[in-house]
């Protein structure tokens, strides 16, 4: 008889909630295989949630990916935030990640406290970037996690998610707290993103990778055209900015700049579909788009 149960098909939800630029998306598309989540060294990189599914035959977890939580200024951020909170309305099980290298933060304590209010559900600590902590300061930055989280038992794990590190052991701790039933997503599933979302996100990566600064945070992009014929599809794309000092920059001399970031896009963006790309990048100035819910809406950041 137990050993019925402990074969039973595990699955559900788990949201990944965090400040930004501690390591979510990277940890996300590491479980999943592929990358469903765009990554950069700049905070808040993901503006929307995302969903990524992991399949095994013994179990089945979509993760929701989610904005780092920050003080939202704009209109963007604002909504932002909200992504992030409904996320926990959905999930069996939260995965609060850290940047175990530092003690925590104002922002890691308005999360903590925001899980205590809004939910109930189990929160499991991640503490990511273990390979730039220091031994000593081990024990000090867990307790004083866990301690702000109220995490009891062993409902932690300390993992170097760029390297894969741990992370097994932290699927194993997530499994444990999903329940039994049937798997939500069809097996071959990875992702809730559309092609042409995931294609616009690969092009801002580029630009986030490439910029520094405010024009990471000014930037968005929006696919305009997609034509898939015959093992070739055709985008085309705009990348909005707030000034027209900054589409200069994005532009760079003799559209250098823009050529670079389409190379390295297009090269991801085939990764994704498997096949040819025509990739054409448009750089457009949009004074305010963070402020506008409309062209919030337009760029698929809203609900
Ligand atoms: N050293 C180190 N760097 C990491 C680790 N995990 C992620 N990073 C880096 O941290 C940066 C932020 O990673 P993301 O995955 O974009 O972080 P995020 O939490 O999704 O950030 P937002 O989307 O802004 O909320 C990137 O430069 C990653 O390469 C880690 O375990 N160790
Ligand atoms: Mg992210």
């Amino acid at each position: 008889m137990t050993e019925e149960k402990q074969t039973r098909y595990r699955s559900g939800y788990v949201a990944l909630i965090g400040k930004p630029n501690v390591g979510k998306s990277t940890l996300l598309n590491h479980i999943v295989g592929q990358k469903v989540s765009i990554v950069s060294n700049k905070p808040q990189t993901t503006r929307r949630r995302v969903i990524g599914i992991a399949t095994t035959p013994a179990y089945q977890i979509a993760f929701i990916d989610t904005p780092g939580i920050h003080e939202p200024h704009t209109q963007l951020a604002k909504s932002m935030i909200e992504q992030a909170r409904m996320s926990l309305a959905d999930a069996n099980v939260i995965v609060f990640v850290a940047d175990g290298s530092h003690h925590p933060g104002e922002m890691d304590k308005e999360v903590s406290k925001l899980l205590k209010r809004e939910s109930t559900i189990p929160v499991i600590l991640c503490m990511n970037k273990m390979d730039q902590l220091k031994a000593e300061d081990v024990q000090r930055n867990l307790d004083a996690y866990k301690t702000m989280l109220g995490i009891e038992d062993d409902d932690f794990m300390l993992t170097t998610a760029t390297r894969g590190h741990n992370v097994d052991r932290l699927l194993e701790i997530i499994v444990n707290k999903l329940p039994e039933q049937s798997p939500m997503y069809p097996e071959d599933a990875f992702t809730d993103q559309s092609s042409r979302f995931l294609a616009a996100e690969m092009v801002r990566e580029q630009i986030l990778i490439a910029t520094r600064q405010e024009i990471p945070h000014a930037v968005a992009v929006m696919v305009d055209e997609w034509d898939e014929q015959e093992g070739l599809t055709r985008i085309g794309a705009s990348i909005l900015v707030e000034k027209s000092s900054q589409r200069a920059i994005i532009i760079g001399k003799q559209g250098q700049f823009l050529k670079a970031i389409g190379t390295d896009a297009r090269i991801e963006i085939e990764k994704m579909l498997g096949h040819k790309v025509f990739l054409q990048l448009h750089v457009r100035v949009s004074e305010d788009w963070r402020m506008s819910p409309r062209v919030l809406r337009e760029l698929e950041y809203g609900e």
